[in-house]
């Protein structure tokens, strides 16, 4: 099950685990786009079910989850996906309307789905939970505040959650990127193309399928492997903060 499918990094995770030779269940905000990816999927012979729900909606999240077939209920890898910043601005100017959106979808809604996932996993003493963490969780940038402070607590609750399930074989991986070419720039500046693209110049960023294939790699290891983090960095960025631009 992979949230946020529809673009940049879920969409890369749902390319390369169809590759894999996974069955998928794609779940996002958009239904028509989630209709076109599971069909170029299908046409592969990769067998894809989606959900349409906002991960903020706890019962809308809910509900789709227990619609799901008998067939598809046993989940093996859980890829929490879905988030998003928004803004990039001093901590004392920023959007409260911004700050909630962040803090609802990066760390709420991932809670809503670890929460209503893992049991089965548990109980079936089977399962991984990949998290989409960030190089924003290790340290501060500049205007970054409430964004980092969301990826901070995506490593907290991973490395919580990995403490709670040590007993049983279910794995629990946190996946850092740093800079990746997706929708995430214009989601960041409400739609100004042309900021966002400047993210990205005099750099060669990463891709969502850089980001897949590391997913793919944690969720294929042997069962006695537990990758527990991984921090991805593209070749000319330091940190979250020093990136060299040629
Ligand atoms: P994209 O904007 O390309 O993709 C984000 C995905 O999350 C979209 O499918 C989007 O759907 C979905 N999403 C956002 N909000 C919700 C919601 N409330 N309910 C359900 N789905 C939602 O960005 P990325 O692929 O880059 O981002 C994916 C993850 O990777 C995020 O958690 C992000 O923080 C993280 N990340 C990104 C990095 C980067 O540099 N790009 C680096 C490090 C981490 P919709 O189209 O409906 O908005
Ligand atoms: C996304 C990477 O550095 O833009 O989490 O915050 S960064």
């Amino acid at each position: 099950m992979i949230t946020g499918a529809t673009s940049g990094i879920g969409l890369g995770c749902a390319r390369k685990f169809a590759e894999n030779g996974d069955k998928l269940i794609l779940t996002g905000r958009n239904g028509q786009r989630l209709e076109e990816i599971r069909k170029e999927l299908a046409d592969k012979g990769t067998q894809v079910t989606t959900l349409v729900f906002d991960v903020r909606d706890r019962e809308q999240a809910t509900r789709c989850v227990h619609s799901l077939p008998e067939e598809w209920r046993e989940i093996d890898v859980l890829v929490n996906n879905a988030g998003l910043a928004l803004g990039l601005e001093p901590e004392y100017e920023g959007s409260f309307d911004d700050w909630e959106t962040m803090i609802d979808t990066n760390i709420k809604g991932l809670l809503t789905m670890t929460r209503l996932i893992v049991p089965g996993m548990v109980a079936r003493d089977r399962g991984h939970i990949i998290n989409i963490g960030s190089v924003a969780g290790d340290a501060a940038y500049s205007n970054g505040n409430v964004y980092c402070a969301t990826k901070s607590a995506v490593k907290t609750l991973t490395d919580g959650l990995r403490l709670d399930v040590a007993s049983s074989a279910v794995r629990v991986t946190n996946l850092k990127p740093g800079l990746v070419e997706t929708n995430f720039s214009n989601t960041r500046f409400h739609g100004d193309t042309e900021r966002a693209a400047n993210v990205y110049k005099g750099i060669k960023p990463l891709t969502g399928d850089d980001i897949a294939d590391v997913a793919v790699y944690a969720a294929n290891a042997p069962a006695h492997v537990q990758i527990a983090e991984v921090l991805i960095l593209a070749t000319h960025q330091g940190s979250g903060s020093v990136i060299v631009r040629k």
